[in-house]
């Protein structure tokens, strides 16, 4: 074990706070019988024992508690941590120690390493009191370790089921994304349908923010991360109003969805900031996003201020439409021919030149070579462009430079422009969680030791209520298949998660729209600072500006 700092220290003895639903045994009460947000009659046939299924909701049980301990069956329990780091991940895996070991002492929690790729190759460890109680409260997703291979094969399947039989495991928790989530789901289906007596949870994590809907409010990692690239945007912002001689282009991760770059906006109030869900509603082109971009620089010119900042969601050329149009028809293409992604650059851009439709061709030649060729190179494999290679930052200060400079020319532009970049995501995946994801991580591991417990299967851990006091959240578990809808990928149409993109119509948007113009023209910066863990409630416990919107007034 590393050496701890002092702040660790002093956040191993944090105690996270569990909903009372959750305080000591509880019974599952059934809802009604659910359906997937669209295509139903396709996603029920690809799911015939894991559709429909009610959601529960936790209540305390009186019962239960009476049990004797040596009347309790033993439960052994597999976790897996599947893709991209986000903070919280580590209170996730003690919840679900502490919510097992509640259950029965004699029960077991082995992690499998570096990922999904661990149940398949068999590479596991048992995850001991010892172990756990080294990693509660901090970031990270080294305990375990995390990986992206994609669960999808009866293959990979019926390795993993070696395993589990081995280690009598009766069920495998998957802690990820919309893409991991619905391969528990698929995991969850093959293990039920052929009677393998082997359970599988879900527990939505992702930084981007895109997994959730009305029963999962948000995935965890989401509040810690723009927290700490809030902080650093603020003190960007302070640094540039003091020189006063930079523009800062800032990209923020968020593969799809703009949630980051929306909540940033919100904590920090910048001089721009590009939402791609706005720019796809509107049609937009990349030259109408620059032209926007450099008459805010040329009116704060005018005022005299020659600096700014502007946050730009890594997914934006995915949500420009002409864009979107070229990486489908790319995709398809990579799909049906692996063998172009090993070409060389040249001989891959003519090929794909050569063989595109002749409006994406077009799009594709008029682009910046880097950024072509990251279009055409490989996948991730869930089938996703890997947009966080893409430097958007520097393709539109670069345009804004040459468009300001005609500007000039016609006397539009008065002022100088020098432009920093920054790409912000790894910065703050690892981050210790603030408190809110680290009581929210806690609730919902401890929370998947109970559906497990109560024989769910396809379901995801959901707490929710989430901007009310944790004592208030409420615990249950959502089918996963209610989430589904079918989706193209790798060329194929495939059943996946729902991305929950921005909302045009709600509330955190509509509070960013309002005051978009103001933070353009005058400098309306605010600087929110480190994350605080000890302090006053509203320093240290309030929770995303997002959720603060979307459930006010709820
Ligand atoms: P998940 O969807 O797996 O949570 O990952 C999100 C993310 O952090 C994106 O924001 C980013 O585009 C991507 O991972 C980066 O992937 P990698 O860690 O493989 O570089």
């Amino acid at each position: 074990m590393t050496k701890k700092s002092v702040l660790q220290q002093a956040r191993a003895a944090y105690q996270p706070k569990l909903p009372s639903a959750l305080w000591g045994a509880v019974k599952a009460v059934k809802g009604a019988a659910t359906e997937s947000v669209a295509d139903q009659e396709e996603i029920k046939k690809l799911f015939p024992n894991t559709y429909g299924l009610p959601e529960l909701r936790f209540e305390k049980d009186n019962e239960v508690a009476k049990k004797k301990s040596a009347d309790k069956e033993v439960i052994n329990i597999g976790v897996i941590l599947s893709g991209g780091q986000a903070p919280g991940g580590h209170n996730v895996i003690s919840g679900l120690y502490d919510g097992l070991k509640s259950l029965n002492k004699a029960n077991r929690l082995y992690g499998f390493l570096m990922g999904p790729g661990g149940l398949v190759d068999h590479n596991y460890m048992e995850l001991t009191g010892d172990i756990i109680d080294q990693y509660r409260n901090t970031g990270g997703f080294d305990i375990i370790g995390s990986g992206r291979t994609k669960l999808e094969t009866p293959d990979q399947f019926e390795k993993g089921l070696e395993i589990i039989k081995e280690l009598n495991i009766r069920a495998v928790v998957i802690i990820g994304g919309d893409d991991s989530n619905t391969n528990a789901c698929v995991l969850a289906e093959y293990y039920k349908a052929k009677n393998a007596g082997v359970q599988v949870i879900g527990c939505p994590k992702t930084i981007d923010g895109d997994l959730k809907n009305d029963w999962i409010e948000t995935s965890f990692g989401f509040d810690t991360a723009c927290k700490v690239y809030s902080e650093v945007i603020g003190n960007i912002q302070r640094d540039t109003n003091s020189a006063k001689k930079y523009w800062h282009f800032i990209k923020l991760m968020g593969r799809s969805a703009s949630h980051i770059a929306l909540e940033c906006a919100l904590q920090t109030q910048p001089n721009y900031c590009i939402i791609s869900e706005e720019v796809e509603a509107k049609n937009k082109t990349l030259n109408d996003i620059v032209a926007e971009i450099a008459q805010v620089v040329a009116d704060r010119a005018a005022d005299g201020n020659n600096f700014g900042t502007i946050l730009i969601p890594e997914g934006l050329i995915e949500f420009i439409p002409a864009m979107k149009k070229l990486i489908a028809e790319l995709n398809d293409m990579l799909a049906a021919h692996p063998e172009i992604k090993d070409m060389e650059a040249d001989e891959q851009r003519q090929y794909v030149i050569d063989h595109l439709n002749a409006e994406n061709a077009e799009a594709f030649a008029s682009l910046p070579v880097a950024v072509a060729r990251q279009l055409s190179l490989d996948r991730d494999p869930h089938g996703n462009v890997q947009v966080s290679l893409i430097e958007t930052e520097k393709l539109l200060s670069e345009m804004v430079d040459k468009k300001l400079a005609a500007m000039k020319e016609e006397g539009k532009f008065v002022g100088k422009f020098a432009a920093q970049h920054h790409f912000f995501g790894y910065e703050g995946r690892c981050a210790d969680p603030s408190n809110f994801d680290a009581d929210y991580c806690y609730a919902l591991g401890y929370n998947a030791a109970q559906l497990v417990n109560c024989g769910a299967t396809g379901y995801m851990s959901s707490i929710r209520n989430l901007s009310k006091p944790s004592i208030q959240w409420i615990a249950g578990g959502i089918p996963i298949t209610m989430m589904m809808n079918i989706e193209r990928r790798h060329g194929e149409n495939k059943p996946v998660i729902r991305k929950a993109l921005v909302d045009l119509e709600g509330k955190p948007y509509q509070e960013f729209l309002k005051n978009r113009a103001k933070w353009a023209k005058e400098t309306c910066y605010v600087y929110p600072g480190p994350i605080q863990y000890f302090g006053p409630d509203e320093v240290c416990n309030q929770t995303s500006r997002t959720l603060y919107y979307e459930q006010k007034g709820k």
